[in-house]
C-alpha cells in the first residue's frame, strides 16, 4: 500500500498542517469572490486586542485579534495562553471570514411563507420578542411547561436552556453534545469509575496511545492535538483501531482496520488476554477496583480467536496490541473518545474502554487518564423552581426510567415520539438555540415532522441554516467575536512539565454589528413577557461573567489588564482522590436489566449490494456550522466519499467521478459529490466528512455542495442504556447518472 507518510514528515509539519493552516494559503485559494475583509497591505498601525475566545468549534481556543481601524482583519492565539499558545486551527483562522459573511443573520425575521418553505420579513426587535413571549406563554398556559422542547448547543445556549429548564420547568431538553456525540462516554465512564472522562488522557507523558475510533488530526482540538504530537515526539507507541486510514492511523505503529460496530468484541478479547495470561495490574485492581471475579468469569468466552473472527482482523494483531498495552502499562493513554453515539450498542463499549484503562492501572498515572486540576469558577443562571405536573418522558408509569444510564436532559428520540402521537402529552412549543437539529439528528423526516406539528418554533442563530428554515421567528445573535460571554478554566495543556491554571473570559474584539443581540438580552426578554421577571438573575451578560469571575476574586476588569487570561499555579493533577474506585461488574445496570460485565452486542450488516455509511470530521470544517466559511470551502469544496480503490475498480468508478447515494429503504441524496478512491478503508464501508450538503438557498456559499451524510440516515438507532443515538447503521449504494451500482461483497 502507498501509505507513505513518514511519522518523522508527520511531526515536522505537524503544527502547519494539523494545527493552523496558514492565513496566506487560505487566502490565496480564494476563487476571486469579494468576501475577504482584508485590505490592501501596507498599514503597520494595527492594533492588537486581547480577550478573544474562539467558537469556530468548542474548544475555545484564545485569541487576540489585529483591527485595522473597527475591522478585524486577522485572529491569532493569545500568546499569553497555556492552552493553544499561539496556535489555532484553520477554522479558527477563518473566524475573520465567518464575521464578515454577508450571509449572517442581521436582524429579526419573521416567517410568512410556510415552516421549512419560509418567505422571511424583517421585523423589529419589539415585535420579535412580543412575538415569541406571547406565544410560548400560550403553549405553557395550555399544556403545562412540559409542551415545550428546546434544542440547544454552543456557549450561548446555556443560559436560555437553563431559563426554560430550571425556571420555565420542562425536562424536554435535548442537547447535541449528549445524545449525539459524547452522552454515553460519559455516562458509562460515571458507571465505571464515578465521573465523567473528558479527552483528559495524559498524551504527552504516554508510552502507548491507544485510540479507538478518535482521529486526532482530522479531529483537531488545538491542545489536544499538541498534546497528541507531543507523545508522539516524546516516542509513545501509536495503536489506531479504525476501519478507515485515518490521519492518526498514517501515523500509527499499529493500525487495526476493524470491522465496523465490533470494538466492544476486540476489547474484551485483549482484556480477557491480560486476564488470562495474568498481565493485568493485579495490584491496582485489588485496591481500586470491585467485581472482578465476576467481570472476569463474564469476558472469559472471548479468545482471540473469536474476537478475531468477530472484528475480521488477525488474531496475532490482537496479541500484539494487548502485549504492547501490558509492556507500556500503566503509562498508557486510552483515549474515552468524544462523537460515541456509533451504532446503539455503544454504552458496553465505552465501559470495556474504562476497564481496560483499569486493568491496565492507567488511571492517575503518567501518561494515563488524568484530569487536570481546573480553578474553581461561578456558575450563575437561573433558578430551579419547584413546579407541578408533567414528568419526565423517560419515565415509566411505575417511576422507573426506561434509560437508566442517561446524561442530563431528555432522550432526543422521546421527545420526538411524544411530540408526533401527542402522548403522554402534547409538545407544542420549540426553541432551537445554536443546533441544527435537521442536520444531527437521525432521521430528518421525522425531525421535519416534529417541527411541523409545533404550534411555535423559535430559533435563535447566527446563519441561516436547515434548520433555521422551520422557524416562525428567527432571532439574529451576536457573534462570539462580538461578544461578552461564559468563562473558561483550565490547565497548562503539558501539565507535567508545568502545573499551572487559568481562567479567561470572553471579550469582544470588535462591536456588534448590524441588530444582532446577545443570550442574556434575548433571554430576559423574552422571560419578562411569560411572566419570569422577577426570575431574572442578571440584567446583562457582563453582569454574568463578573458574578462568575468573583467565586475566583477576580473581573472583568481586571481580567481586562491581564491580557484576557489569568494565571496560577496549580495542584498536582496525580493525586487519587480518595473516594476514587472501579466498579467493573455494575450491579446497579444488571438491576435495571443490562449487562453488568462489558458485552458485546452485534449490529445489523449491510445487505448485499450496500456497504456501511461512516462520517466524521475534516480538519477544515465544524460540523454544518463552518460550511458557508468561502476560506474554508475553498480548502474542502465538497465532501469526497471514500471507497475502497478494488471495489471502485470493479464498480467502475475513478478518482472525481460525481454521484449520489441511496440507502437500504431507497432515499436517495438529494445532491451529489466526487469520489476518492483508496486502499486506506476497509470493502465493508464507505467514508465521508459530515456537515455538507445544506438545503437552504440564503447560505450561498454552501448551498448543495456535497452530501448531507444526516439526509441518509433515515433509521434512528438508540442506545438502550442511555436513549442517546447510533448513527451509523445506514447502508447505501452508489447512483451515477441516474443508475444505481452495487457494492460488491468484500471477500
Ligand atoms: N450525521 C452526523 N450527525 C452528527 C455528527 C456527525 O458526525 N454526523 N456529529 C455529532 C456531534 S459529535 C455533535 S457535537 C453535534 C453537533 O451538532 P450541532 O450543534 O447542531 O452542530 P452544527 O451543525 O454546527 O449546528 C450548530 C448551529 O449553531 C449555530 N451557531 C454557531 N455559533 C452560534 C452562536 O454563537 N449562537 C447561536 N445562537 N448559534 C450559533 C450554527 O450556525 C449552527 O446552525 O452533531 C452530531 N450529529
Ligand atoms: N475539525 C474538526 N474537529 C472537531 C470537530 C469538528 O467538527 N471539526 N468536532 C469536535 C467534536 S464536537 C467532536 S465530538 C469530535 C469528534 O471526533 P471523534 O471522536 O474523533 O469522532 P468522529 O469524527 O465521528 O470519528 C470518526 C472516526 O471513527 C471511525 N470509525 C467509524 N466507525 C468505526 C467503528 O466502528 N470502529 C472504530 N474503531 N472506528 C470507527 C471513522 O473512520 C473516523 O475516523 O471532534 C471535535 N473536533
Ligand atoms: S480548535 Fe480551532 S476552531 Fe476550535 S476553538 Fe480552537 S482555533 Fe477555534
Ligand atoms: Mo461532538
Amino acid at each position: 500500500m502507498a501509505f507513505n507518510v513518514t511519522r518523522r514528515k508527520f511531526l515536522q509539519t505537524a503544527s502547519l498542517a494539523a494545527v493552523a493552516l496558514p492565513l496566506s494559503e487560505v487566502i490565496a485559494s480564494e476563487s476571486g469572490i469579494t468576501r475577504s475583509p482584508l485590505e490592501p497591505p501596507g498599514s503597520l498601525t494595527d492594533e492588537t486586542v486581547s480577550g478573544g475566545i474562539c467558537e469556530m468549534c468548542f474548544w475555545r481556543c484564545q485569541l487576540v485579534g489585529k483591527k485595522r481601524g473597527d475591522r478585524l482583519v486577522k485572529l491569532e492565539g493569545n500568546p499569553k495562553s497555556i492552552d493553544n499558545g499561539t496556535a489555532i486551527c484553520a477554522r479558527g483562522n477563518a473566524g475573520i471570514q465567518f464575521l464578515y459573511d454577508p450571509d449572517r443573520l442581521k436582524f429579526p425575521l419573521k416567517n410568512v411563507g410556510e415552516r421549512g418553505k419560509p418567505v422571511w420579513k424583517k421585523i423589529g426587535w419589539t415585535e420579535a420578542l412580543d412575538e415569541c413571549g406571547k406565544r410560548l406563554a400560550e403553549i405553557e398556559k395550555k399544556y403545562g411547561p412540559q409542551g415545550i422542547a428546546v434544542f440547544p448547543h454552543g456557549s450561548t445556549a446555556k443560559y436560555p436552556m437553563h431559563f426554560f429548564e430550571r425556571t420555565v420547568g420542562t425536562h424536554n431538553v435535548s442537547e447535541a453534545s449528549f445524545f449525539q456525540c459524547r452522552g454515553i462516554r460519559d455516562t458509562a465512564y460515571m458507571a465505571t469509575i464515578g465521573r465523567a472522562p473528558g479527552e483528559f488522557v495524559d498524551m504527552p507523558n504516554a508510552k502507548v496511545i491507544f485510540l479507538l475510533g478518535s482521529h486526532i488530526g482530522e479531529n483537531i482540538h488545538v491542545s489536544h492535538v499538541k498534546q497528541f504530537i507531543q507523545g508522539l515526539q516524546n516516542g509513545a507507541k501509536l495503536v489506531v483501531v479504525d476501519p478507515r486510514y485515518s490521519a492518526s492511523a498514517a501515523k500509527s505503529d499499529i493500525w487495526v482496520k476493524i470491522k465496523p460496530g465490533t470494538d466492544t468484541a476486540f476489547l474484551l478479547a485483549i482484556m480477557n488476554y491480560l486476564v488470562t495470561t495474568k498481565k493485568y495490574n493485579a495490584e491496582f485492581i485489588e485496591e481500586y477496583a470491585e467485581g472482578f471475579d465476576k467481570f472476569k468469569e463474564g469476558i472469559k468466552e472471548w479468545s482471540l480467536e473469536k474476537a478475531a473472527k468477530e472484528c475480521d482482523i488477525p488474531a496475532a494483531q490482537i496479541k500484539e496490541v494487548a502485549e504492547l498495552l501490558a509492556a507500556n502499562a500503566p503509562n498508557v493513554s486510552v483515549h474515552p473518545g468524544r462523537h460515541v453515539s456509533w451504532y446503539g450498542n455503544d454504552f458496553q463499549r465505552q465501559r470495556s474502554l474504562a476497564c481496560l484503562t483499569a486493568l491496565l492501572g492507567a488511571f492517575y498515572v503518567k501518561g494515563g487518564w488524568v484530569p487536570g486540576k481546573n480553578p474553581k469558577i461561578g456558575k450563575t443562571s437561573w433558578v430551579k423552581k419547584e413546579h407541578e405536573g408533567g414528568h419526565n418522558l423517560n419515565e415509566n408509569e411505575d417511576g422507573d426510567l426506561k434509560h437508566p444510564f442517561t446524561p442530563p436532559g431528555t432522550p432526543t428520540e422521546l421527545i420526538r415520539d411524544a411530540a408526533l402521537t401527542g402522548k403522554p402529552y402534547p409538545i407544542k412549543g420549540c426553541v432551537i438555540w445554536g443546533q441544527n437539529p435537521i442536520q444531527t439528528i437521525p432521521d430528518q423526516d421525522k425531525m421535519k415532522k416534529v417541527l411541523q406539528q409545533m404550534d411555535f418554533v423559535l430559533c435563535v442563530d447566527v446563519m441561516p441554516t436547515d434548520a433555521t428554515m422551520w422557524a416562525d421567528i428567527l432571532l439574529p445573535e451576536v457573534s462570539y467575536l462580538e461578544r461578552y460571554d461564559l468563562v473558561k478554566a483550565g490547565t497548562q495543556w503539558d501539565f507535567a512539565q508545568k502545573h499551572q491554571q487559568y481562567i479567561a473570559a470572553r471579550m469582544p474584539l470588535v462591536a456588534p454589528m448590524f441588530e444582532r443581540k446577545d443570550q442574556v438580552f434575548i433571554t430576559n426578554e423574552i422571560a419578562k413577557r411569560m411572566g419570569y421577571d422577577k426570575d431574572i438573575p442578571v440584567k446583562t451578560i457582563e453582569e454574568l461573567v463578573d458574578k462568575d469571575l468573583e467565586v475566583a476574586g477576580l473581573s472583568l476588569d481586571k481580567l481586562k489588564k491581564e491580557d484576557g487570561i489569568h494565571l496560577m499555579d496549580g495542584k498536582d493533577p496525580y493525586t487519587m482522590p480518595e473516594d476514587f474506585e472501579i466498579i467493573l461488574y455494575n450491579e446497579e445496570l444488571e438491576d435495571a436489566g443490562f449487562p453488568g460485565v462489558p458485552t458485546y452486542i452485534p449490529v445489523e450488516q449491510p445487505p448485499a449490494g450496500y456497504a456501511r455509511l461512516l462520517y466524521g470530521r475534516v480538519p477544515v470544517h465544524t460540523f454544518n456550522r463552518t460550511q458557508n466559511n468561502i476560506w474554508l470551502k475553498n480548502a474542502m469544496p465538497d465532501n469526497p466519499i471514500w471507497l475502497n480503490d478494488e471495489l471502485a475498480a470493479k464498480m467502475g468508478l475513478k478518482d472525481g467521478d460525481m454521484v449520489g447515494l441511496v440507502n437500504q429503504v431507497g432515499f436517495k441524496s438529494r445532491t451529489t459529490t466526487t469520489v476518492k478512491t483508496t486502499p486506506g478503508i476497509r470493502k465493508d464501508a464507505i467514508f465521508m466528512a459530515h456537515g455538507y450538503g445544506t438545503a437552504n438557498p440564503l447560505m450561498t456559499v454552501a448551498v448543495n455542495a456535497g452530501i448531507d451524510d444526516t439526509s441518509l440516515m433515515t433509521k434512528a438507532t438508540v442506545d438502550p442504556e442511555t436513549g442517546a443515538h447510533g448513527m451509523r447503521n445506514t447502508f447505501v449504494k452508489f447512483v451515477k447518472d441516474g443508475k444505481v451500482i452495487d457494492i460488491p461483497a468484500a471477500v
